[in-house]
């Protein structure tokens, strides 16, 4: 045995790495499962003809919209020209997509930013929907096919400043006046408020919880941005004032009564949130797993240690599952078959999901993940609100222990 002599070193030194073997990555880390190997040629095409969209005008731009706070005004023509506001609905210039195709436009435009997906949910699934549902003929055809182009934003006004939790508890009253309503009260946190054409706002009134439709400059009512948001800057959010606001017989929807009626549109919205949470958490992974694979450190790619690939696995592991109880809300839900207690669980999984992936993938990328350089700390922030609104995490677990035990502890 050859012991080593005074100032030789102990052991003999490292050999040079040899340069990593190219990688050749057998699934695809976004769709571990093949879930869009399910998808209808039809639904392709809607989820290819958005995701252009996305990569050709959202993401040039989208980032610079969030650093400055400015809601993408432009891109409302854009979306209503490819038949994606009210893509659900039937008649009245809407194209009567399926639940997937739904999903699908929701996936690809929050791959881009939570806010488009946003502005997209709160026309079709919280304004459309439910003129459509709830309202007179004629406000169908004054409302759906100018919101169907993009040619008229909606806005649904039912959270108040005391406790978007507890709806039921809204403060915001409107009383008969002969033949007309006068409506009063407040809303805040409201998604498109600032730039809407037409607010769907839930008041109380004598005969239970009412919905009414309160055009922009009528007098008595305004709006005004929520600044200092660190989330959805590309949004454009605000508070609604009703000061004695008159409006006539046929402003309020008059097949909607009692708070089943906003609850069943937040049951479309959060379907679609589902989906959509999951876009953001492909597109903060597409960027870590680039990133990771590209990064050296300590003599190789970041991709190629242990530690690094279980967390990357991990991801893919909870995104995978997370589509798959997507696609079967949406398969469901095309049946007529979805309990809202199923939507709870999905729009709860999906925030849960998205978010844990982002502030991974932020990590991932060290000190870069803090920088709008990258994707990930701009849908992280954002995946901040989407968890909150349509219901907190905590609302939909408590609507998922009522569903199994049958009672309420809200
Ligand atoms: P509850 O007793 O549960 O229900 C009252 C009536 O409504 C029916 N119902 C539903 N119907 C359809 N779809 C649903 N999801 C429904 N949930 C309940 C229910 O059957 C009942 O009918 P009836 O005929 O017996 O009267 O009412 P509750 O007062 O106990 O409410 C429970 C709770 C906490 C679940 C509800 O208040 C709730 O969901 N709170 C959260 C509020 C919320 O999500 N707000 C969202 C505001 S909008 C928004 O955030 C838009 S952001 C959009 C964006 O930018 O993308
Ligand atoms: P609270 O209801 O005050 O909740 C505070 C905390 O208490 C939460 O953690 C909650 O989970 C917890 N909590 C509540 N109840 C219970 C309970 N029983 N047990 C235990 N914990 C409980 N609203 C609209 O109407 N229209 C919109 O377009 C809209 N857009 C939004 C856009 C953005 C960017 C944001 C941030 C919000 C938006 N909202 C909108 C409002 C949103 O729906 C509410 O913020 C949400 O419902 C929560 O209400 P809150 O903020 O008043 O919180």
């Amino acid at each position: 045995m050859k012991f080593p002599r005074h100032g030789e070193p102990a052991v003999s030194p490292t050999p040079p790495l040899t340069p990593p073997t190219p990688a050749t990555p057998t699934l695809d880390a976004l769709d571990f499962l093949n879930v869009d190997a399910e998808l209808t040629p039809e639904e392709c095409t809607v989820r290819d003809t958005v995701a252009r969209l996305v990569n050709e005008q959202v993401l040039p731009l989208i980032g610079d919209c969030f650093e400055h706070a400015r809601f993408p005004a432009e891109l409302i023509a854009v979306i209503g020209e490819l038949g994606l506001f009210g893509a659900s609905l039937t008649g009245h210039g809407c194209p009567g997509l399926n639940a997937v195709s739904y999903g699908v436009i929701c996936r690809e435009l929050e791959r881009g930013d939570s806010a488009l997906r946003s502005l997209v949910s709160v026309q079709s699934s919280l304004c459309m929907y439910p003129i459509d549902a709830y309202g007179s003929e004629a406000q169908r055809e004054r409302w759906l096919p100018a919101m169907a182009r993009g040619k008229a934003v909606g806005c649904f006004g039912l959270t108040e400043a005391h406790g978007g939790s507890d709806p039921q508890n809204m403060r915001t009253v409107a009383r008969r006046a002969g033949a007309d309503w006068v409506l009063s009260g407040a809303k805040m946190w409201i998604t498109n408020g600032p730039i809407a054409d037409v607010a769907l706002v839930w008041a109380q009134t004598p005969e239970g919880i009412r919905g009414f439709l309160v055009e922009r400059g009528t007098r008595g009512y305004s709006a005004q941005e929520v600044a200092h948001k660190f989330s959805l800057r590309a949004s454009s959010t605000g508070a609604l004032f009703f000061d004695e606001v008159r409006l006539p017989a046929g402003a309020m929807l008059p097949q909607a009564l009692g708070l089943r009626a906003p609850l069943s549109c937040l049951s479309h919205a959060r379907f679609g949130i589902s989906w959509g949470a999951l876009g953001a958490a492909q597109a903060c992974l597409a960027e870590a797993l680039s990133y990771c694979s590209e990064r050296v450190l300590f003599g190789r790619p970041l991709s190629h240690t242990q530690a690094v690939q279980i967390r990357l696995a991990e991801m893919v592991r909870s995104l995978a599952a997370a589509q798959l109880v997507a696609l079967h809300l949406a398969r469901r839900k095309d049946r007529g078959e979805l309990d809202p207690a199923q939507v709870s669980l999905a729009k709860w999984n999906s925030c849960l999901v998205a978010l844990q992936i982002a502030r991974e993938c932020r990590d991932l990328l060290g000190g870069a993940g803090i920088s709008l350089e990258h994707v990930a700390i701009r849908h992280l922030l954002n995946l901040e609100s989407v968890i909150t609104y349509e219901g907190t995490q905590t609302i939909h677990q408590l609507a998922v222990g009522r569903a199994i035990t049958g009672v309420s502890a809200f």
